[in-house]
Order: structure tokens, then sequence, then C-alpha cells
């Protein structure tokens, strides 16, 4: 699978540790890594994952950080600075796409990020190359002691090829520390002349990837040249197998002018790639002419028969896949109760991402915003600054545990400060685990990402230390009156309340040989 072999060439390549939170499809990576014998850990977000690791790379040896497409919206801030100060062993991002949304809420393109923040991407369209491209992300880093971006999208992680692996690195200098001021304090004085810096190893990057990157011309007909990166290539070449081939494995900076010179090759030149016309924006602000797919395409992942569609110019709707069942929570799920009772009591719910989500869809239909993680504090309190009194009184902010301690902290933080005049009301939902992702582990577990016990985070104590007035926690399940009449007066009062409904996921019960810190019995 793309993302073992992701974890086969960090360790290859001699990694000293991989930080990470998790994420579909990019969540399997660290377990693999554990299990292969790396030093992994899951950090609270995608922020704090980015800064240990490029904390471990300031220490001349290599590091990694992986998380979704979205992590990477969090993780920005380090990314953009990281580029600026660059690292002293070696940084790889492993970032996962999900075109099409198969467990996402937008399907952006992270290939936007490397052009944004100035760091070489690398774009595998395989196992092979997920693992080849691991090891060459921590090489060129390395080299230009720059933070790089590993691409992959959810066809990668999780389909499986044949992986050659080579023989792992070695003679890798160890953990030391060189003070290096101007180069690590981003205060402006500094920071001019890095970004100088940047623009230079992007230009020295750019000229590498002409003539020594992963790119590759695939010989055919010269009357079809298609312009192709990560997974689109595997369907282009199935669906026009006699064209000519452009695949390009590292897709920031473009290897331009031999993209150029295979365009004028062949009669006809059509770029294929999936959401965003990243590479056919940048051959036409180059002075190129190629064809690229019509907008209808961009949205979704692609396959061999929409790339047939792309080459044939066809813009007739497409047929419209079978509705698969709609997810539902589990039978028996702890978060079922928590709605069943925001429903009875007509709650607009400020709901955040995990399973519980899924009480925004029939039956439960209870969840009225979900936007990103952490959102369900700030949006429930702007919802409670401005509505009409009666309404505001019903607004409710809900989150899961992971997601509390996620990006939850510091709105809680909002919520004791710009207080609403109704006060309001925040439902942590603790589970004891990441359940949507698989079940993986976080500061308020009481668990390290292999199981074996750490600190745990104190919900309670967390919320009375900022000041909050009520807090309580309740079982749903063996406490049904007790959680509904708290509830009930949480929303009745004009003051702020904190209430921890601690139930298990189920699922996480079942899972063999870890016992949830909190379940009893
Ligand atoms: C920035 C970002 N990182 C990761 C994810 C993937 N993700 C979605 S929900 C979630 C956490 C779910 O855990 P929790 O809040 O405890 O709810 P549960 O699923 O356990 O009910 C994660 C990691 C995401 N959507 N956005
Ligand atoms: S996995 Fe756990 S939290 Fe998610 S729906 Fe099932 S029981 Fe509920």
């Amino acid at each position: 699978m793309g993302n073992e072999a992701v974890a086969l060439g960090a360790l290859h390549a001699g990694a000293a540790r991989g930080i990470g939170y998790p994420g579909t499809p990019s969540s399997e990576i660290l377990d693999v890594y554990n299990q292969l014998g790396g030093k992994a850990e899951w950090a609270p977000n995608e922020k704090v994952a980015a800064e240990v690791a490029l904390g471990v790379s300031f220490a001349g040896v290599r590091a990694f950080t992986t998380m979704k497409h979205v992590g990477l919206n969090v993780a920005a801030d380090v990314l953009f600075t990281a580029a600026y100060s660059g690292v002293d062993g070696a940084l790889v991002f492993v970032v996962a796409d999900d075109p099409g949304l198969a467990s996402s809420q937008d399907e952006q393109d992270s290939r936007r990020y490397a052009v944004a923040a100035g760091v070489p991407l690398f774009e595998p369209s395989d196992s092979q190359e997920a693992y080849d491209y691991t090891r060459l992300a921590f090489e060129v880093s390395e080299r230009w002691k720059i933070p790089v971006l590993l691409k992959l999208t959810t066809r990668v992680c999780h389909s499986g090829t044949i992986v050659m692996p080579r023989a792992p690195d070695t003679g890798l200098a160890a953990a030391h520390f060189v003070r290096n001021i101007p180069y690590r304090v981003m205060v402006p004085g500094h920071a001019r002349p890095a970004h100088r810096r940047l623009r230079q190893k992007l230009a020295e990057i750019a000229e590498w990837n002409e003539t020594d990157g992963p790119n590759q011309e695939i010989e055919g007909s010269r009357d079809l040249g298609i312009l192709v990166s990560g997974v689109a290539y595997q369907h282009a070449r199935e669906a026009a197998s006699d064209a000519s081939f452009f695949k390009v494995g590292m897709s920031y900076p473009l290897p331009m002018r031999k993209m150029l010179n295979f365009i004028e090759s062949v009669k006809r030149a059509v770029v294929i790639e999936e959401n965003d016309p990243v590479m056919a924006d940048a051959v036409r602000a180059a002075g190129g002419t190629i064809e690229s797919a019509p907008e209808m395409y961009r949205f979704g992942e692609l396959n061999v028969s929409r790339v047939k569609r792309i080459l044939a110019g066809d813009v007739t709707p497409e047929a419209v896949p079978p509705r698969g069942k709609p997810p539902q929570l589990c039978a028996g799920c702890p978060h079922g109760i928590t709605f069943d009772l925001l429903k009875k009591y007509n709650c607009i719910v400020a709901g955040d991402i995990g399973c519980y989500t899924l009480a925004a869809l029939p039956p439960l239909s209870s969840m009225d915003t979900q936007i990103c993680m952490g959102a369900s504090l700030g949006t429930g309190l702007g919802l409670r600054h401005v509505l009409p009194r009666e309404e505001a009184k019903r607004v409710v902010s809900v989150i899961g545990d992971s997601t509390f301690v996620h990006s939850g902290l510091t709105g809680l933080a909002e919520m004791t400060y710009n207080v609403p005049p109704t006060g309001h009301v925040l439902l942590i939902l603790d589970n004891t685990t990441t359940a949507m992702t698989g079940q993986q582990e976080h500061p308020g577990t009481g668990r390290l990402l292999d199981h074996s016990p750490a600190n745990q985070l104190d919900y309670e104590k967390i919320a009375r230390a900022m000041n909050v007035p009520n807090v309580g926690t309740f079982d749903p399940i063996r406490q049904p009156a007790e959680f509904e009449a708290a509830l009930v007066e949480a929303l009745a009062k004009d003051e702020l309340t904190v209430l921890i409904v601690r139930r298990p996921c189920i699922l996480a019960v079942a899972r063999k040989g870890v016992k949830p810190a909190t379940t009893e019995g």
C-alpha cells in the first residue's frame, strides 16, 4: 500500500522521527512506521507536529510529518516560514489529498501550497514511487536544506503495487545543535535575506529537476502527447496506451523546458491532472499551448473513463454513480444519546468534525454547522453573540475529544474571554479515542501512539482553570437522567457551561488489547 511504502521509505532514509496527526487517507503511515521500528508519535494537531519535526531537523537529523490535505492548512504557518529558515537535517511534509472527498470537507489541491510557500513537491503515482520519492524527498531536503512536500492522493495511499526497496541509508549524522541565529530566528532583518536564499534554492532545484528530476518521457505515437502527474498517469496510460507521455514526478518547481519541448514534439498535447489545472496554468504562463480538461472534470477523482472523455472532448453530463448507503453512527454509539437530547430541546448545534458529524444526517438531523476542526466553539459563540435572546439560548457547541485537543482549547479561551450575554454551552464528546480516522490515540486518551501509558489531559481541570463556572462530567449511558438535567440547567442559565460527555467508543472497547482508560468494568 502506498502509505506503507512511505513508512518503509522513511525508515530506509534513516528518519529520526515521524510526527503527525491522523486524517484519512494518511493515517496508516505513522502506525506502520512504528510497527517497522521507527520512532513515531501523534501530536495534538498538524501545526504542532510540523513544529516538532522542524525542531528535529534543526538538530541536524531527518524528520517527517504526516497529515491529510486540510491538515496542511493548520500546519501552513510552519511550512511557509520553515521554507525561509530552511532545515538542517531534512524535513518532509507528507500530505495526502482526497480528490472526490471520500472522507473530507473539501478537495483542495496541495500542489498550490508548494507554489505559495516555495517548497519542492513530489507526486508519486503508485507504491513504488511512494517509496522512491520518499527517499528522494529526504535527499533533496537535506541537499538544499529546505522542507519538501510529498503529495499523495487517496488512490496512491490505499492502493497496492509491488515495491522493490533499496539498501537503507547509512552514515547519517547524529543529532547535534549548531547555533545559527540569523537562519533560525525569523525576524524581518533575518527573513528578508532568507527569502532571497529560498528563491535561489528554488532556481537551483528547478535546474536539477530539468536534468536529474524524477520525470519520465514514455515514447509512443506523436499524434497525441499527454502531460501528466500523480495517479492520473495510471488512468491516462490505460485510457490512451498508444500516446506519448511526459510524466512529471516533481511538480514544483516544474521541469518547464522539458515540458515545453515535449509539447512541441507532438501533434496534439493534452494535460491530464487531478483537481486544479496547476500544470495547465503553468504551461500557458510559460507561453506553451496545451489542451486541458473542461471545468467539469476538475471535481472528483479521475478514472480511465473520465480520461477517455477528456481526450474525446466529451462535455455531456456524466452518469451519476448509484448512491451508496449513507454513513451512520454505529448501533449503540454513545454519541447518539447526546444528539437525541439536542434534538429534543430544539438546540441550534454548532458542530465539529468526527464520527458525531453523522448526526447532521437523517434520521438525527441535529447538527446545524460544521466547517473545520475546532470551529464549533467560534461559530457557536458567533451565533450566541448576535441571535435574538430566545434563539441564542438554544445554541450549543459540540466537539469530540480529539478535536477539542486539536483546536478547541483556543476556542474555549475565546468563550471565557468574549462571553456572550446569554453565556454558552459546550459539550465535549469524550469517547476516549479519535474514532473517525481509525481509533488513534491523542493527549486526552492517556496513551501514546503505540498505546503505552502517557500523561492524560483532564478536560474538567482545563475548563475550571479557564474559569468556566459550570463544569460536569456524565456517562450518557449510565447517567442519562443526570446528563439531561445538567443540559437543561445549562440551557436555562445565562452562564458558561462545559459538560464532558464521557463514554468510550464501542469499537475502541472492542479493539483487541486496548482498554480505553475510562472504561468501567
Ligand atoms: C485539520 C484536520 N485534520 C484532520 C482531520 C481528520 N479528522 C476528522 S475528524 C477527526 C477527529 C475525530 O476525533 P474526535 O473529535 O475525538 O471524534 P470521534 O470521531 O472520536 O467521534 C480527524 C482527525 C480533519 N478533518 N481536519
Ligand atoms: S466508531 Fe465509535 S464513535 Fe464512531 S460511530 Fe462507531 S461507536 Fe460511534
